[in-house]
């Protein structure tokens, strides 16, 4: 069936056009000023709405072990939260569960596909490096997996060393895969967290104290230290510091192809908010820092220092032990509740995955303090060319998949969990008064969100094969 959207104003990274769009199979297959409808066309008025690429989140934790609970959303509720968000492309992780790297990939397709709603990639993470794993990394490409992801911290779990990750580094770089780093030390965390609980210093808000942000600052500045020795490519995930953007633009200045993502929780909160009763909601790792960190890293986005904003959606409930409905199903999965008295014990993670795109828009485009144009490079344009999916996705051009959204800027909403679909018992954004929402969402060409209404089925979203890294992506 053909599919025509007509009377929309079409926002790419570089472009504002009125215009109709034709989809067939999937795709876009022709943008014009005006397209006439012809029999067995159905047609879309899009009168007063923009017409947007899909969001891709690159950075999203489903259905993720940890803290002897899970985090509360799968590969079914997760990706039906981003639809209804407005993005249509997720990224998730391979934990190194086995040092057989493929077997891991695999059986995570495996849970993902009969889930799935929005199309979904994933990133290997190296958190033990053998020779064996070493020998398997370049076969991740085959299997259309171009990045990888390394960890500064978390010892004896999945943090590397330097001349791990050093060799790592190298490996990617010889085979397209870009290289990604969670950046915090350590070392210091370690010592810091074995001092708090010695010190009886258990409350919420000593996670923020036992992981200063200088562990994240030079953890950037290390790694960005031997990309350049490696001369491999870099990309920092979840930046959450001021000096980590400082680091970012002094490596970019140097010529290094470093690259960095922020999230919206370390642009709306800081450490304050862990002190509040219900602190704990916004227990990730890294944590929240300052007012002055925020600043710098809109500074960062503004400048193109850091290049994707993307969520680290890890959500919990807060209390797991009440059950909430969904679906018309009551769940109720163990959360935040397991650190009561004890920050060390707090499942680390928040929702995010359906709120980034609403929220942005408010208080990026709705605000006037940057362009819709902006919004989409930030969000979807940029992501999908690091991550080698443009112009698959990320765009509005003849022969890019048609995951669209038809957005109302002039809607007006008080947020929170009623409208989000993040199968958890709270929103960070609870209360925030939104001006611009999506009304309907396209997957490669079909209505999945049709004016907030669902209209989707689990296992419909595909795994998307990653092209190679391209060090010119973003030009
Ligand atoms: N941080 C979190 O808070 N949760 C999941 C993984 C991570 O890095
Ligand atoms: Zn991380
Ligand atoms: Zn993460």
């Amino acid at each position: 069936m053909l599919i025509l959207i007509k009377n929309g104003t079409l926002i790419t990274e570089d472009n504002t056009l009125s215009a109709d769009l034709l989809i067939e199979n999937e795709k876009i297959i022709q943008i014009e000023e005006k397209i006439e409808s012809r029999e067995n066309v159905k047609v879309i008025d899009a009168e007063g709405l923009f017409v947007l690429p899909g969001g891709v989140d690159v950075h999203v934790h489903l259905d993720l072990p940890m803290f002897g609970t899970v985090s509360s959303d799968d590969h079914y509720t997760g990706t039906k939260a981003a639809a209804f968000g407005g993005t249509t492309t997720v990224i998730d992780f391979v934990s190194q569960d086995s040092d057989d790297l493929i077997k891991n990939v695999r059986m995570l397709k495996e849970k993902a596909a009969g889930k799935a709603v929005v199309d979904y990639s994933f990133h290997a993470n190296i958190t033990h490096l053998t020779e064996q794993v070493e020998k398997d990394i370049p076969l991740l490409v085959k299997e259309g997996i171009t990045s990888l992801k390394v960890f500064t911290a978390y010892n004896n779990r999945l943090r590397l060393q330097d001349g791990e990750i050093f060799k790592v580094m190298r490996i990617a770089r010889d085979n397209g895969i870009l290289t990604m780093l969670h950046a915090e030390n350590g070392d210091l965390i370690e010592i810091m967290v074995k001092e708090a609980l010695a010190a009886q210093h258990l409350s919420v808000e000593w996670h923020a104290k036992t992981r200063p942000s200088w562990g994240a600052v030079e953890s950037v500045m290390r790694a960005s230290a031997i990309s350049a020795m490696a001369d491999a490519p870099l990309y920092i995930v979840h930046m959450n510091a001021g000096g980590e953007v400082d680091m970012l633009e002094y490596a970019q200045t140097h010529g290094l192809k470093v690259f960095g993502e922020t999230c919206p929780q370390y642009l709306f909160f800081t450490e304050d908010d862990l002190a509040k009763p219900d602190g704990a909601k916004w227990i990730c790792s890294p944590p929240m820092r300052t007012s002055q960190d925020q600043l710098r890293l809109w500074q960062g986005l503004e400048k193109g220092i850091v290049q994707t904003i993307a969520t680290d959606h890890c959500p919990f409930f807060f209390d797991g032990s009440r059950p909430i409905m969904y679906e018309g199903q009551p769940v109720a999965i163990p959360g935040k509740e397991l650190g009561n008295g004890d920050f060390t014990k707090i499942p680390n993670g928040l929702p995010g995955v359906g709120d980034r795109m609403p929220i942005l828009w408010t208080e990026m485009v709705a605000s006037g303090k940057f362009t819709a144009n902006q919004f989409v490079k930030l969000t979807s344009a940029s992501p999908a060319k690091l991550f080698g999916m443009y112009p698959q996705k990320g765009t509005l051009q003849v022969g890019s998949d048609a995951d669209l959204v038809l957005w109302d800027p002039t809607k007006k909403l008080e947020y929170g969990v009623a409208f989000s679909h993040q199968r958890t018992d709270y929103n960070l954004y609870e209360g925030w008064n939104l001006t611009g929402f999506p009304l309907s969402v396209f997957s490669r060409g079909e209505l999945i969100v049709d004016n907030g209404n669902w209209m989707a089925k689990a296992g419909r979203g595909k795994f998307i094969s990653r092209k190679p890294f391209d060090p010119a992506c973003l030009g």
